[in-house]
C-alpha cells in the first residue's frame, strides 16, 4: 500500500503543478526528482511534459559545461573568491555572541539529524515533507549574526535552520513536524509553514521564489515607516531561475528598498545538478547590470557570510537600498527527506544527479568543524566549552522531541479556525451551497 499511495501522491503532486501552470523546467525537475517515468508523465500532463523532462535533463540548454559532480570546480576554498577582514569583522562580536552562533549551528544540525533519525526509524506522526539544510549551517548563522531581532526574514522550504538562526523555539517546532496542537502552526501546517512573526520570522514557505517579494515589501513597509529595520530574502539556486528574482532585485534597486537577497547557492535543483538549470558561474553574476553591491562569499564560512551580510545591512539601513549575496555551499541529504542515509551517520550518497566523492568532499568543508577550530584558533573558546555547549543542545533536542511527543492531536473542528469558514455567517454560506446546513 505504501508505495502505491506515493505514486499517487506524486502523479496528484504533478496533475496539480501542471494545472498551476508550473514551467517545464520545474515540471521536469519533479519528475525526474520524483523518479516518474516519462510514460507516467504523459499519462498526467501530455507529450509536452515528455519533451520537457528530455531537455531539461539532457538536451542542450543550462550551461553545458556542468555537469554532476562539478562542484568539486569550487574546491578547496581558495577558487571562491574571499573577503579579506571577514575574520576580523567575526571576532569584533562578544564572545557570548559568538557562542550563540555555535549553540545555534549545532541546534540546526543536531535537531535536523535527530528528526532524520526518527523519520527513517519510521516514528508515529512523522511524515511529509522535510528538507533538511544540513551541511549549510553557516549561511544562516552568519546572516543572523548581522540582524537586529525586529529585522524581517522570508525563509525558503529548507528553512528550519532560518528559523534557529533568528531565535525560533525547538519545542514548537518539533511540535509543528509532530502536527500537534503546540506547534507553531497548532498542527497544521509542519514544515513547510512554520512562521513566527514575533522574531520577524515571516515564514518557511512551499513557494519556492515567494521569498523576494515578501521580504521586499516588509523592507518597503519599515522603508515608509522610518523605523531602520532591513529584509533578508533567502532563495536557492533553483528559484534564482524565477523571472520574480530579477524584478524583485530590479524594483528593490530602483526604489531604494532595505531587503537583501541571500542565495544559498547548494548547486542542486531538486533532481537536476546546477549545471542544468543556472547558465552563469555564479548567480550573483545574473544582476550585475545593476549599480548595486554584489556579494559571493564561501557559504561554508560564518565569518565570511557575516562580513558581507554586515556590509549589506549597513548599505541598507543607510538608505542605498539592496544588495545580493551569494554563499556558495552544499546540502548532504537528499533533497526532501532521507533516501541515501542512514541512521546515525551524516550525508546521503548514491543520489543520481550528485557523485559520492563531491558529497564527502563537501563534508569534508563542514562549516560547524570549521567554526569550531576557528574559535580555538583566536582563543574565543577552548574545546571543552564547545563539547559542553553540543551536549546543551543535545539535551534540548531531546526535551523538544519529548514535548513533541506528548502534545495533543489537534481536532478535527479547529481545521476551519482562522479561516473565512469560521465567521458564522460565512460559514452558514459554505455549507448551504454544499448542501449541509
Ligand atoms: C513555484 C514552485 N515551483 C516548484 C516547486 C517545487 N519545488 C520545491 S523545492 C524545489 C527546488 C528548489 O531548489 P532551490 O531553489 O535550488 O533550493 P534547494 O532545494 O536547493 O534548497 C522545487 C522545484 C515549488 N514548491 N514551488
Amino acid at each position: 500500500m505504501a508505495e502505491e499511495a506515493r505514486v499517487i501522491n506524486r502523479r496528484t503532486l504533478l496533475k496539480m503543478m501542471g494545472a498551476a501552470g508550473a514551467s517545464g523546467t520545474v515540471l521536469a525537475a519533479c519528475g525526474e526528482s520524483f523518479g516518474v517515468s516519462t510514460a507516467q508523465a504523459e499519462g498526467v500532463t501530455g507529450a509536452g511534459f515528455e519533451k520537457s523532462i528530455a531537455l531539461a535533463t539532457s538536451g542542450p540548454g543550462g550551461n553545458p559545461s556542468w555537469q554532476p559532480g562539478d562542484t568539486l570546480k569550487f574546491l578547496p576554498p581558495e577558487a571562491i573568491p574571499t573577503r579579506g577582514r571577514a575574520s576580523d569583522a567575526l571576532a569584533s562580536l562578544p564572545k557570548e555572541k559568538l557562542l550563540d552562533i555555535y549553540w545555534k549551528m549545532q541546534a540546526n544540525r543536531q535537531w535536523e539529524s535527530t528528526m532524520k533519525d526518527l523519520f527513517l526509524a519510521g516514528e508515529d506522526g512523522l511524515y511529509g515533507l522535510f528538507h533538511a539544510a544540513v551541511g549549510e549551517e553557516a549561511i544562516p548563522n552568519g546572516v543572523m549574526a548581522a540582524l537586529n531581532e525586529d529585522d524581517y526574514i522570508a525563509c525558503t522550504h529548507r528553512g528550519h535552520a532560518h528559523l534557529i538562526a533568528k531565535g525560533g523555539d525547538l519545542n514548537r517546532m518539533s511540535a509543528e513536524i509532530f502536527f500537534k496542537e503546540s506547534g507553531y502552526n497548532k498542527g497544521y501546517g509542519g514544515s513547510m509553514h512554520i512562521t513566527d512573526m514575533s522574531k520577524g520570522i515571516m515564514g518557511m514557505n512551499g513557494i519556492v521564489g515567494a521569498s523576494y517579494y515578501m521580504a521586499a515589501g516588509a523592507a518597503l513597509r519599515a522603508m515608509v515607516r522610518g523605523t531602520q529595520q532591513v529584509a533578508v530574502a533567502f532563495f536557492g539556486d533553483g528559484a534564482s531561475a524565477s523571472p520574480y528574482y530579477f524584478s524583485a532585485v530590479r524594483s528593490a534597486t530602483n526604489q531604494k528598498i532595505p531587503v537583501i537577497f541571500v542565495a544559498e547557492n547548494n548547486f542542486q535543483y531538486m533532481g537536476l545538478p546546477m549545471a542544468r538549470t543556472v547558465p552563469t558561474k555564479y548567480i550573483a553574476e545574473y544582476t550585475k547590470g545593476l549599480d548595486i553591491p554584489h556579494h559571493i562569499v564561501d557559504g561554508n564560512d560564518v565569518a565570511a557570510v557575516y562580513a558581507a551580510t554586515k556590509e549589506a545591512v549597513d548599505w541598507a539601513r543607510a538608505g542605498n537600498g539592496p544588495s545580493v549575496i551569494e554563499g556558495i555551499t552544499f546540502r548532504w541529504y537528499d533533497h526532501s527527506g532521507f533516501s541515501g542515509s542512514r541512521s546515525g551517520e551524516d550525508g546521503a550518497f548514491r543520489i543520481p544527479y550528485r557523485t559520492d566523492e563531491e558529497v564527502r568532499a563537501w563534508m569534508s568543508r563542514d562549516p560547524i568543524t570549521r567554526y569550531a577550530g576557528w574559535l580555538q584558533a583566536k582563543g574565543i573558546a577552548t574545546e571543552e566549552e564547545l563539547t559542553t555547549i553540543a551536549a546543551n543542545v543535545k539535551e534540548a533536542v531531546d526535551a523538544s522531541v519529548a514535548f513533541a511527543r506528548s502534545g495533543k492531536d489537534p481536532t478535527p473542528e479547529a481545521g476551519v479556525l482562522n479561516t473565512y469558514a469560521s465567521q458564522p455567517a460565512v460559514a452558514t454560506q459554505f455549507y448551504n451551497r454544499r448542501g449541509l446546513a
